[in-house]
């Protein structure tokens, strides 16, 4: 699993290992410098191959606001130093428009095999950002992306409830669903 992120990898492994895969994490050190999900999640997965010999994945992930035409989007890891900073500063830049801020958490995941052409599937989630940060549980921008039909935000949800209605639970399933991991 081509991550730095803490958060991710935990839920790399609470998805995959019960499928009977182990989850070893390795930090690519690449810059980000694709201008998709797909180019980043490939950079990550192929640089992670290279540099092992195994199978990687690379996850490339973001949510785009309705109101901000997108933004942060593929841009969502650099708004601030910090994750609360960057949450901060997606609330800053949200307050001028009228709510509900409409948005999307995309999850992009690469697969890069020896020898073969990295393949991808993604995963989607709609949803609101909302002001005040609800729950403890999760990462990055989990607490303000609040999922109506769920009546929480993913930050309330435990890690189960999470994955059954998050992007990276539908991304998964979906390369579970492939084939491509046998
Ligand atoms: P790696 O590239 O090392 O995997 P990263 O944190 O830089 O880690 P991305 O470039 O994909 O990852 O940036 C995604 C951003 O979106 C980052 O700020 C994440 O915390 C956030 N994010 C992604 N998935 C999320 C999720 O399920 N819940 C909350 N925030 C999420």
């Amino acid at each position: 699993m081509a991550t730095g992120n803490q958060g991710k990898l935990r839920e790399y492994r609470d998805l995959l290992e019960p499928a009977g895969f182990e989850v070893v994490p390795f930090e690519p050190g690449i810059e980000e410098t694709g201008s998709t999900y797909l180019e980043n999640a490939a950079l990550k997965a192929e640089a992670a191959m290279a540099a092992t010999g195994t199978p990687a994945v690379g996850d490339d992930s973001g949510v785009e606001v309705e109101a901000l035409d997108g933004f942060p989007g593929l841009y969502s890891a650099r708004l601030g130093k910090t994750q609360p900073e960057r949450t901060a500063e997606l609330l800053r830049r949200l307050e001028p428009y009228p709510r509900p801020w409409r948005a999307r958490f995309t999850c992009t995941i690469a697969l890069a095999r020896p020898g073969e052409t990295t393949r991808s599937v993604t995963g989607e989630r709609r949803g609101e950002i909302v002001p005040e940060w609800r729950g403890g549980v999760g990462f990055g921008y989990d607490p303000v992306f609040y999922v109506a039909e769920a009546g929480k935000t993913f930050g309330e949800m435990d890690p189960e409830e999470k994955h059954r209605w998050s992007h990276r639970g539908a991304a998964v399933r979906a390369l579970l669903a492939s084939g491509w991991l046998s």
